[in-house]
């Protein structure tokens, strides 16, 4: 009965849900926050099962090994929506998204309307899934559950739903006690990595243990786990690795600099330095985390005796942080208006402009600028150039402007082409394979750009999970990136040995020949490093600076900002101009009933509606008898707005605007 956790005359639909049926959507249940009060509970009650049945890799099912103690978490977030909407994204016992296995349980679980469908979900959920490795009676003792929200003003009554339901797990005579770990406001890839985290530091505990007498005393196991994963030292753990990943990535650079070794940039490191990154953080939890890692940069450079000038300001809008590694201006925080209203990244990259708040109207123009969403996992570049208009000097000039965007295609092409050159270097290309997983949103002219440069690309369903799951599956590195900005680079476990092996070997062979050229022995940072060395040291930056969990939009600037310094400060202008995208146009067109629209092929082509493919094919012939392959176009039903959206590509903005119209017409 309590498992309903349903307040009275709570009946408001869900903006995202037909006939009050709410769908596990691309990622989580999303909708208007009025109709999530009894998802939210049971939510929670799913995370709470997921932490107590699921294992860490250090245990296995037939040992008497101390339990698991893997944890698992709730985000309460509505990503890019509206503020008024809001969400639950469930993270599973190793950081992740939790997997699509489980997906259609919780969605008869959070819609079930009676006690019987209730009863028939909960146990189509205990029976079927995966996820319950350990028997009933295995299951641990505690079930630790983290919980973390957005900026957003129900977030604080969602949590505390989700909470009760986390709870409730331990009042159904299971034998498991709920432990919360409320994480307050955080960004989703935080709490992701806090999860992570967790499972990291119980596996590690279990390996160090193993032999010891101590696995079997689980209070003491606990305890001691307790103290390495509080608030403090979690998140304090968290900003430290990006920070120093990025530190260690950037380092060889100065050296590069003061040796000028490639002329070109040496050249350009020596003329100028990367103008400051002014990030729009979508009036949302962003501004708080960077803020943070700005904070740690402080401490770190007050601590390395730097006299480099170093200036940071606080005010509502804007924060700045000027040093030596890294000049960030942050904009747009949770004070200054509604979350993504009119900001953020999936405002700039939709509409193919700057934002549009009242403070920050203008003074995005002509700087270096990046946007997030509303909880921080997606990241895109863009620049505005402002000229005068030609031959209208004076009063009367209008100001020309010219947008440019560097979305996720770019962060893929960018952070791939870097790392083949890495893998090439450290001589490792032929025994790692790195690839790019996309979705198709991605720019035809993306495409074609990896083919010609003989990168592999894997082309996957909208959603991160999707594509990250496309990217492990394909290869040793898999770059992905939604166009919105969604992603990261993926290193496996394999991927990650071999570079810390071949890193070993290195440093093996070149003290074997220091030594027996009977040097005296040096200190590795006194000897001239090889290519080779370089290399694998750039690469274990590279893995230390990605959040492992998922992606991150504060570890993407960190890593984007890495390597363009490490490209010799690359201008915004070069990194635009690798390829010219297409021009697109991106439409959302209200129907009644959105499910009717299925999809195959990596949603790039519908097969129900009967007839509306063969519509879309045709409208692509617009005014033409032949197939342009620089053209086209698809629908698909969104997973987190009750809208289909409409896709078009084409050689001229005009021709994507006269075929998008047309496609919508065959939508409705
Ligand atoms: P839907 O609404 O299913 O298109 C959107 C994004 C996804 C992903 C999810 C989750 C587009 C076209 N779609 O999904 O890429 O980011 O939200 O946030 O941007
Ligand atoms: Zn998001």
């Amino acid at each position: 009965k309590d498992l309903h956790g349903k307040e009275e005359n709570e009946e408001r639909a869900c903006s995202s849900s037909s006939n009050n049926y709410v769908s596990y959507g691309t990622a989580g249940f999303r909708c208007h926050h009025a109709a999530l009060d009894v998802i939210a509970f049971r939510c929670g009650f799913i995370a709470s099962c997921v932490a107590a049945f699921s294992r860490t890799n250090a245990t296995n099912n037939n040992s008497n090994d101390a339990p698991p103690f893997t944890a698992a978490g709730i985000c309460v977030t509505a990503s890019h929506n509206e503020a008024s909407d809001n969400g639950l994204k469930i993270v599973d016992g190793h950081g992740n998204v939790l997997g699509e296995a489980y997906e259609r349980a919780c969605e008869m679980i959070c819609n079930a309307k009676t006690e019987a469908q209730l009863e028939n979900a909960l146990d189509c959920f205990e029976e079927k899934l995966p996820f319950l490795e350990t028997s009933r009676e295995d299951a641990k003792k505690t079930a630790v559950v983290y919980f973390g929200r957005d900026t957003r003003e129900s977030g604080e009554r969602l949590v505390e739903k989700a909470k009760e339901g986390a709870r409730a797990l331990g009042g159904r005579s299971s034998g498991v006690a709920v432990k919360i770990c409320d994480r307050g406001v955080v960004t989703t890839p935080m709490l992701h990595y806090f999860v992570y985290a967790h499972g990291k530091a119980v596996e590690a505990f279990y390996e160090n243990n193993k032999q010891q007498e101590e696995k079997n005393d689980e209070d003491a196991t606990e305890r001691s786990l307790w103290e390495k994963i509080d608030a403090a030292t979690q998140e304090l753990a968290y900003f430290k690795r990006l920070a120093v990943g990025y530190l260690s990535l950037i380092e060889e650079d100065e050296e590069k600099k003061k040796k000028g070794k490639n002329v070109v940039e040496g050249l350009r490191a020596n003329a100028t330095t990367l103008p400051p990154l002014h990030i729009d953080c979508a009036n949302g939890v962003g501004f708080v985390a960077f803020e943070k890692l700005m904070a740690l940069f402080d401490v770190i450079r007050e601590n390395s005796s730097s006299s480099e000038n170093s200036r940071r300001s606080a005010t509502t809008t804007t924060t700045t942080t000027t040093t030596k590694e890294i000049a960030l201006v942050l904009k747009n925080g949770p004070n200054d208006g509604p979350v993504n209203l009119n900001c953020g990244s999936d405002f700039v990259q939709k509409n193919q402009r700057a934002p549009e708040t009242p403070s920050t109207r203008l003074s995005f123009v002509n700087q270096r600028c990046a946007s997030v969403d509303g909880d921080c996992d997606r990241l895109v570049y863009f620049s505005i150039e402002e000229g005068e208009e030609e031959g209208k000097e004076g009063e009367n000039s209008s100001k020309k402007q010219n947008f440019m965007l560097c979305d996720g295609d770019k962060l893929s092409i960018l952070i791939a082409f870097f790392l083949i050159e890495q893998l090439f270097l450290a001589g490792l290309a032929h025994k790692i394979s790195l690839g790019i997983a996309h979705t198709a949103y991605s720019n035809g002219a993306f495409t074609k750009f990896c083919e010609k440069n003989g990168v592999e690309t894997v082309c996957a369903k909208t959603g991160v999970k999707n594509v990250h799951k496309a990217a492990e599956e394909h290869f040793d590195i898999g770059v992905y990136f939604e166009s919105n900005g969604h992603g990261t680079a993926l290193f496996s476990d394999e991927a990650v040995k071999v570079i810390e092996k071949e890193l070993v070997d290195e440093l093996t062979r070149m003290s074997v020949e220091q030594h027996l050229r009977k040097e005296e022995e040096k200190h590795i940072q006194s000897v001239i490093l090889t290519t080779k060395l370089k290399a694998l040291l750039t690469l274990k930056a590279t893995i230390q600076t990605i959040n492992p969990a998922i992606g991150d939009a504060i570890s993407s600037v960190l890593l984007i900002e890495g390597i363009l310094r490490k490209k010799g400060n690359m201008p915004f202008q070069e990194w635009h101009a690798m390829y010219r995208d297409l021009p697109t146009k991106q439409s959302k067109v209200k129907v009644r009933d959105r499910t009717v629209i299925e999809c195959f092929d990596s949603e790039r082509k519908c097969l129900k509606p009967e007839g509306l493919q063969q519509r879309i094919d045709e409208i692509l012939l617009l005014d033409s008898c032949v197939k342009n392959n620089n053209r086209r176009a698809f629908v698909r039903p969104s997973g987190t707005e009750d809208i289909v959206r409409v896709y078009v590509e084409a050689s001229d903005a005009e021709t994507c605007e006269k075929i998008s119209t047309k496609v919508e017409e065959a939508v409705i």
